[in-house]
Order: C-alpha cells, then structure tokens, then sequence
C-alpha cells in the first residue's frame, strides 16, 4: 500500500491514525500547494482532487480519511482505535460524525471562506460572507462536546479513538489560522494535551 500525503490536516489525521495503530506504510507526497492535487495525474487516484488517498496492492484507491483509517483498521484486526466491538465501531463512528459535521466542517470552511480565499478561489465554491458564523459555529460546538466529555479521558471514555485523532488535528490546525481553543473550554484543553504528547502527533 501507499499513501498519497500531503500538508493539511486531512492527511495529519490518516498520518497520526497510521501511527497509533502501530502500521508502516509508504508514503508519497503530493505537492498540494501548487496544486498538484488538482491535476489529471492525481484526479485518477481521487476524483475529489483532494489529499490524502490510499493506493491499495491491487492498484485500487480510497479516499476519505475515515474511509481510510476504517479500512486500515479492519485489516489490521479491529482496535481501540475504531472499536473492538460492533458497539464500540458506532460510538466511534457516532462521535466522528458529530465532530466531522459540526465542528470540522465549519471550521475549515471558516478558513478557506476568509484567510484560504486567494488559495482555494481556483479550487472550490467559496462563501466570504458566510466565513465569520461558521467560525462562531464551529466554536458554539466546541463548547457542546467540553460538556460532553466532562469526566472522560477521551471522547470515547477510556478509550483513545479515530474521534480524538480526528478532534485533534483539525484543532492543531485551528490554532494556526486564528481559531485556537477558547481557554474556557477546560475539558478540551486537557484533552487537547493529553493528545499532544502523544508521539503519534507529530507524524
Ligand atoms: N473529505 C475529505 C477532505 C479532504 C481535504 O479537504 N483535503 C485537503 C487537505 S487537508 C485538500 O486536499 N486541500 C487542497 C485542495 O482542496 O485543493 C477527506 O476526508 O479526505
């Protein structure tokens, strides 16, 4: 297998899962900054046009970073990390999509509708006007789920899942693009830091 990498956090997510779960996999970098990810060479292994994507051994590909990351995990036997059980693989998957659709998305939309304008004018249907409620959407959810983890150590209680590595980069990458962590929210800093020092992190 080979994953197509790029800068971002989408590929930071598939890169830190990759980590956790222990897997080497060959990577490739795509050069996402001049656009080499919109081009007809890259347009074969995702038509999205995005990053990241997995080429498989049969010269297969996906896309999608939880696709990805549920595949790999499924190969590899079934851990934590999207869940043991067929329990487990819904609440992870339940947690992900809340963290997908309310405060990622609105989130990275924020950025590209205002600071990413110039760069993704030529890529994507932007909403300037839309940029700022996003961002204030996206921190509006972020202090739903401080009180939902109040207690926990990760999202999932005891156990560190795609959820958290997901939650994670794409906050790594706010605080970078001026939407860090509201201090207020304490439950999410100290996860936020309990993720951080993780060696996986940085991969
Ligand atoms: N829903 C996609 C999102 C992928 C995505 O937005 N990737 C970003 C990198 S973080 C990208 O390719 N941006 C460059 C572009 O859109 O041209 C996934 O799950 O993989």
């Amino acid at each position: 297998m080979k994953l197509y990498n790029s800068i971002g956090p989408n590929p930071h997510v598939v890169r830190m899962f990759i980590a956790e779960s222990g897997l080497d996999i060959e990577t490739i970098e795509v050069d996402l900054m001049s656009g080499e990810n919109r081009q007809e060479e890259h347009l074969k292994r995702n038509p999205s046009g995005q990053m990241p994507a997995l080429e498989l051994d049969n010269g297969n590909f996906l896309a999608e970073i939880s696709v990805i990351c549920e595949y790999l995990d499924e190969l590899n036997g079934h851990s934590n990390l999207i869940g043991k059980t067929p329990e487990q693989r819904a609440e992870t998957k339940m947690w992900f999509r809340r963290i997908d659709l309310q405060i990622v998305e609105p989130l990275i939309n924020g950025f590209r509708f205002s600071e990413g304008y110039e760069f993704f004018k030529d890529r994507l249907h932007l909403i300037p006007q839309a940029s700022d409620d996003l961002k204030a959407i996206a921190q509006e959810r972020l202090k739903w789920l401080d009180e939902q983890i109040e207690g926990k150590q990760y999202i999932c209680g005891d156990r560190l899942t795609l959820a958290d590595i997901h939650l994670y980069c794409f906050l790594n990458f706010g605080a970078t693009v001026g939407q860090s962590i509201d201090p207020s929210n304490k439950n999410i800093v100290d996860l936020y830091s309990r993720l951080d020092s993780l060696e996986s992190a940085s991969a």
